[in-house]
């Protein structure tokens, strides 16, 4: 009896504290959250900050631990997101662009030169287009929480200088695993082969390929102007925000009182992850950029006239994929560029 009446007290006391339903020894010790790259890389910097800040709201009950280079589907960043709605991955900080073979409304942010800035960027993620995409994400199987960002992609190679398409003629570019870049680089008349990121690094350094396309976050982390990635060019034709996701069956053992907890410590994260992600490459702030060209690489921005060159080389393309995207979802993610 007294073992009993000390439960039913201790359960009051938790309901006082805000911990009902769920007990906290319900909870795993650990959860898996998936990414491509560690920090010191934005994307790291973002799920480590969500660790961190989740483990110290939480008071410990949540703890997540952070298993970078997709490693629970050994590498391959294109099977995150259905390893995440089986529950093989518990959370995940993830790009647009490796989720969007099994979401094909995510194409829309891989668009050739739909975003020309970041207002644009943000007026997509922080605006209806967003909202919807977070439904369709619930639809598919993951309980979306947030935005962060890898960044604006540029193209970096090692034989020339990019600034018209017919630079581009036979380069071999390592691109991602999703089918709208290979489309995009055949395209501008480059020569694109797909891999995943494990398979990148060193196909780089081995200059088994001339070049890819990343942000220069990843360029800088990764010192690739040591790996003969000596031409850059800023073009601004894609970005890829990243979004924080957990598991259904996760989130639903977790107490309202958590969940919310959870919810904005990722939300909070990401407003840390895109500021990291900027770093050095807005308004007065291009310190990033200067530190690469103090590497004697060259960095070219392209001239406006320049620029429609790519826009209008990738437009069947553009306009292939919006149908497959979606033309409505493509028309409100216009208007919403539009009216930034
Ligand atoms: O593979 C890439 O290029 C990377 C690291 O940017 C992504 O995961 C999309």
């Amino acid at each position: 009896m007294q073992f009993f009446k000390t439960m039913i007290a201790a359960g009051a006391a938790l309901t006082t504290l805000g911990i009902s339903a769920a007990f906290a020894q319900d909870y795993k010790a650990e959860y898996r959250v998936s990414t491509v790259v560690p920090a010191p890389f934005p994307w790291g910097i973002a799920a480590e900050k969500w660790a961190e800040l989740t483990a110290e709201r939480t008071d410990g009950r949540i703890n997540l631990k952070i298993y970078p280079g997709v490693q629970l589907v050994q590498g391959d960043q294109t099977r995150e997101f259905t390893a995440i709605r089986q529950g093989v991955i518990d959370m995940a900080v993830g790009s647009t662009i490796n989720w969007s073979p099994q979401i094909t409304e995510l194409n829309l942010f891989s668009l050739p030169f739909l975003m020309p800035d970041y207002a644009a960027l943000d007026s997509l993620t922080q605006g209806p287009v967003g909202e919807k995409i977070f439904e369709i994400i619930q639809a598919k199987g993951a309980v979306p929480l947030a935005w962060a960002e890898n960044g604006f992609r540029e193209v970096t190679n090692s034989k020339t200088a990019i600034r018209t398409p017919a630079d581009m003629k036979g380069l071999k570019l390592r691109v991602v695993g999703s089918p709208i870049y290979n489309d995009m680089f055949t395209a501008m008349g480059a020569n694109p082969t797909q891999m995943s990121w494990a398979d990148a690094q060193p196909a780089l350094t081995t200059g088994a390929v001339d070049g890819q396309e990343n942000p220069l976050t990843i360029y800088s982390v990764l010192n690739m102007h040591e790996l003969g990635q000596t031409n850059v060019t800023l073009w601004g034709y894609v970005a890829d925000p990243l979004i924080f996701v957990v598991n259904p069956q996760v989130w639903e053992s977790f107490t309202p009182e958590d969940r919310e907890i959870l919810r904005q410590a990722a939300v909070d994260a990401g407003a840390y992850g895109v500021d990291a992600a900027r770093k050095g490459l807005v308004g007065d702030d291009q310190t990033l950029i200067d530190e690469i060209k103090g590497h004697g690489v060259e960095v070219i921005t392209l001239t406006d006239e320049e620029r429609q060159a790519f826009v209008d080389i990738t437009r069947p393309v553009y306009d292939a994929w919006k149908e497959k995207i979606g033309p409505d979802l493509v028309d409100m993610a216009e208007q919403s560029v539009a009216n930034r």
